[in-house]
């Protein structure tokens, strides 16, 4: 008790031990480890500090989460076939749709196609793949037609100076056919009209000016 008492006074005063000194050390420094790893003298808790770190913590988790999720959907954006040039790009994530009699037809590109009446939606199909040289959309796979086929529908593709959604039919029960209007077919038809009319101009030409 007595050695406990003299060791206290010199731990807590901070006073060399007269004698023995690396034998008094050793305890002072076994105890004050003793000491600080049940932290006996516990340090007061800056709560405000606390209050902080876990809100910048939340926020950053928020944000983390956001990022993450972008980059899943933007990841399931570029698994698609966007045309050639990319030009089918700007109908992702859009819908066109068009009255026809009691129905409206709702064609989503990469997505679905569907015909509502009133309440009553019947999935024509979902987005199954271009065709036709990137001239027709094809959705296949949609609600079974009653003693007939499942329900599929055929976008034909046309240049025009607006996305609209036009003339859709049903040649053949359950099996659907509409035409899509879009200046994204345009610069390639331009091209082709161009191209053909310098074919004729070359063709027009006299042959023979090397010759002069
Ligand atoms: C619904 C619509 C029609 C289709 C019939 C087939 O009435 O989807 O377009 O021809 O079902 O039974």
């Amino acid at each position: 008790m007595l050695c406990f008492t003299i060791f206290f006074f010199f731990f807590f005063l901070d006073i060399a031990p007269p004698r023995n000194p690396s034998w008094l050390e050793k305890i002072q420094q076994t105890v004050s480890s003793i000491l600080q790893a049940v932290n006996f003298f516990q340090n007061p808790v800056d709560k405000s500090e606390a209050a902080r770190v876990r809100k910048e913590y939340e926020e950053s988790s928020t944000k983390l989460s956001k990022l993450q999720s972008r980059i899943s959907s933007l990841t399931q954006k570029l698994k698609h076939d966007f045309g050639t040039e990319k030009e089918f790009y700007s109908f992702y994530g859009h819908c066109f749709e068009s009255k026809q009699n009691k129905y409206v037809y709702k064609v989503c590109p990469f997505k679905q196609a569907s015909q509502v009446e009133v309440h009553t939606t019947t999935r024509l199909g979902h987005w199954d793949k271009f065709e036709d040289l990137y001239r027709s959309m094809i959705f296949s796979n949609g609600d079974r037609c009653w003693n007939g086929p499942d329900r599929s529908l055929k976008v034909k593709l046309r240049c025009g100076l607006k996305n609209e959604l036009t003339d859709v039919d049903e040649p053949s029960r359950c099996e659907y056919v509409a035409f899509l209007s879009t200046p994204a077919l345009c610069l390639e038809e331009k091209l082709k009209e161009l191209e053909y009319k310098l074919d004729l101009m070359n063709k027009e030409q006299p042959q023979g000016h090397d010759e002069l």
